[in-house]
């Protein structure tokens, strides 16, 4: 059965009027020695595009899913042929999906793992016949009420324990699947106030908790790269990973840098009062870029709205990390994106999706430009030339202290200061912009 009356995506080039095409991704086309699939890793987010109905707290689903004409173990069992024809469509390399997206949880964690089995072995049979590998997957320890006071930081050690077999859960699964990452979100791994708060033995619960994961993986051969995917809040008011920097401090607290990288959404970044690219670089000069989650906020509103990624600027800023990381090696871009609760038909799928796949070539190909014309290399280098020499050079090689650096202060003359040049800056970055779009 199709459930999706569309044809296979194809490359069509900028002047194409059809909008069921490409007009910047060309997966084929080589960019600094690789293909733009190679680079860019796209992939599908299962919950957003097959379980979520677009529901918002203030209104019940809107979306129109050929799918949602069944229900239970049936409706798990459409949503993965609905998603490996999607995928074969659309032709992308990867999917995403949480432990609840895939299978509908039973009423034991003995009934979820079997409903979990059924629909794991149908989606390997799947996997045989599909280009399209799984990225990665999750555990959602966020979403039953159970997971009210936390996961792995929840104040009951039974609900410490029901995470911990949900996440062994996981990564059987992901060994089963091949997985090249799983991601760690800690949906409800914060709180809302410290009046009722053991913030410290939390701290150290969830320490416990990720080592013990580690050890789980090696146990059974699983050998995908762990990721932390830093959020500042929502749900919880204070989340534990809020942002690339606090998570690297707590992995590094306990011991788990070596092994975790993280998994960057431009959302979070958003809204922890971080531009994306900065996530980004901060992630890659400590060699902790593993991932990223495609998105955009609204800058309008104060939570995690999940919009496709069509901002051709941040797509360029955040492809110029990317590709200064030397790309993203086993992670890749996945769209935790959903449309929009007015876009509810089928179709609008893949408008998003497209919009988001070209908006991220385009970025792609100007970063590239940027790149090879040394645009921001030259500026930083021209910036920080003090340091190449003299007293400068005597700094950063360790040559120097406090001693002789008042002895320097002391006989300056005055300080002359070059301009920032913002503003070229920005000039020139839209000037290549602009020629992209005119193909040059
Ligand atoms: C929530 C979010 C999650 C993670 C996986 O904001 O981004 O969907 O990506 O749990
Ligand atoms: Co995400």
């Amino acid at each position: 059965m199709a459930y999706f009356n569309i044809e296979k995506i194809k490359y069509e080039g900028s002047a194409s009027t059809n909008p069921f095409a490409f007009k910047f991704y060309n997966p084929e086309e080589k960019i600094g020695g690789k293909t733009m699939e190679e680079i860019l890793r796209f992939g599908v987010a299962y919950w957003h595009t097959f379980t979520m109905d677009g529901s918002d707290p203030f209104g019940t689903g809107t979306m129109l899913r050929p799918w949602d004409k069944f229900t239970g173990m049936d409706l798990a069992k459409a949503r993965v042929e609905a998603a490996f024809e999607f995928f074969e469509k659309l032709d992308v390399p990867f999917f995403c999906f949480h432990d609840v997206d895939i299978a509908p949880e039973g009423s034991s964690l003995r009934e979820t793992n079997q409903n979990l089995d059924i629909i794991v072995s149908m989606i390997k049979d799947y996997m045989k016949d599909s280009k399209t590998k799984l990225l990665w997957n999750t555990a959602n320890n966020f979403t039953n009420p159970r997971f009210v006071h936390g996961a792995a930081t929840s104040n009951s050690a039974d609900i410490f324990a029901y995470a911990a077999a949900k996440i062994k859960k996981g990564l059987e699964v992901g060994k089963e699947l091949g997985a090249e990452n799983y991601v760690f979100w800690g949906g409800r791994e914060g709180y809302e106030t410290l009046l009722n708060t053991d913030m410290k033995l939390e701290m150290d619960n969830l320490g416990r908790f990720m080592h013990m994961a580690v050890d789980y993986a090696k146990e059974i051969g699983f050998d995908a790269q762990f990721l932390i995917e830093p959020k500042p809040k929502e749900p919880t008011t204070h989340q534990y990973d809020f942002d690339v920097a606090t998570g690297y401090a707590f992995l590094q607290h306990y011991g788990l840098q070596d092994h975790f990288k993280f998994n960057i959404e431009a959302n979070h970044a958003t809204l922890a009062g971080h531009t994306f690219e900065h996530e980004l670089h901060y992630a890659r000069v400590n060699n902790m870029l593993g991932s990223v989650d495609a998105n955009q906020g609204d800058p309008l509103l104060g939570w995690d709205t999940d919009e496709f990624p069509t901002d051709l600027y941040s797509t360029t800023l955040a492809m110029i990390e990317i590709l200064k990381n030397g790309g993203l090696g086993r992670g890749g871009l996945n769209f935790d994106a959903k449309v929009r609760r007015g876009s509810f038909e089928p179709e609008d799928l893949f408008h998003a999706h497209i919009a988001g796949m070209d908006s991220f070539a385009v970025g792609l190909k100007v970063a590239q430009k940027l790149i090879d014309d040394k645009v921001l290399d030259n500026v930083v280098e021209n910036r920080y030339k003090s340091y190449t020499e003299g007293i400068g050079l005597e700094i950063v090689e360790g040559r120097t202290d406090f001693h002789k650096l008042e002895e320097h202060a002391l006989g300056l003359a005055e300080v002359k200061h070059q301009s920032g040049r913002l503003e070229s800056i920005k000039a020139t970055i839209n000037q290549y912009l602009l020629r992209a779009y005119a193909g040059e």
